[in-house]
């Protein structure tokens, strides 16, 4: 007989994404009811030396093992435009699968994703360098199954503190915490709300959170800040890593931001 695992994956790999979205959410939500103390980390791209002394600087006695109570989680973004992007993926990936951390899955991430499922190769995003790492790799293929089934099983979106605490990549309106996710929902909560072009020819999107009333605080990221700003009920943790060399984090419930910044 085949073991439960095996078989378990194959039933999965033949459902369609959404479903294992929300099955992923909800086994998350009761696995991380344990502990409501989380060291929320911002967009990593790839630089894994920064997480490191991020975990440090929070105190930790070694990288990516918070202290007992504690859990890291990641909006997403782990890998792309960095200097350790492999190894990024791998390491959110083994602590996430020790039950140190938790994870959104990133529009970066739900493009590699697409390519590791036989989809078409992107071409853009940083994303190119880290399939090329992956490619390159001693066992390429086993390595692209192990992280495609990592993928596959990270939620959209975490609940997390009995609901008082949501994190999701690019954000979420209140009406998407109280529905099935459809499909523009899953647009919005990986790539924003786009609105149009900015003069430079990068993506305009509209600022969701300076009209987020609800009562649940999100944290996102997504989209590069020069500066870190707490609002009421809101964050936006990207400090734009592979420009600014800074990596930021939010402890909660304390909600205190902690940065740390390339030597
Ligand atoms: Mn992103």
């Amino acid at each position: 007989m085949m073991t439960e695992g095996v078989g378990g994956s194959s039933i999965l790999a033949r459902l369609p994404t959404e479903f294992l979205v929300v099955k992923a959410v909800h086994a998350q939500v009761s696995f991380a009811a344990m502990s409501n103390f989380y060291d929320i980390v911002g967009d990593l791209h790839g630089h894994l030396p920064l997480l490191n002394d991020l975990c440090e600087k929070m105190g930790y006695d070694a990288p990516l093992a918070p202290p007992p109570g504690r859990k890291l989680v990641f909006v997403g973004d782990f890998a792309d435009r960095g200097t350790h992007n492999l190894g990024s993926i791998l390491a959110v990936r083994a602590a996430v699968l020790s039950g140190q951390a938790l994870a959104v899955l990133g529009n970066h991430d739900a493009a590699l994703l697409r390519w590791l499922q036989g989809g078409e190769r992107p071409k853009k995003g940083g994303i190119e360098e880290t399939m090329e790492e992956i490619e390159n790799a001693l066992e390429p293929v086993a390595l692209k199954e192990q992280i495609r089934r990592f993928y596959e099983m990270l939620p959209l979106v975490l609940r997390l503190d009995n609901g008082k605490l949501i994190v999701a990549h690019a954000g979420i309106e209140e009406p998407m915490l109280s529905r099935p996710l459809t499909g523009h929902d899953r647009k919005f909560i990986l790539n924003g709300d786009a609105i149009g072009k900015r003069a430079d020819g990068k993506t305009l999107r509209r600022d969701w959170a300076l009209e987020y009333r609800g009562e649940a605080f999100v944290v996102y990221g997504h989209t590069p800040m020069d500066e870190i700003e707490l609002r009421p009920n809101s964050v936006n943790l990207d400090s734009g890593v592979y420009v600014s060399g800074t990596l930021t984090a939010l402890q909660w419930p304390e909600r205190e931001i902690v940065s740390v910044s390339a030597r």
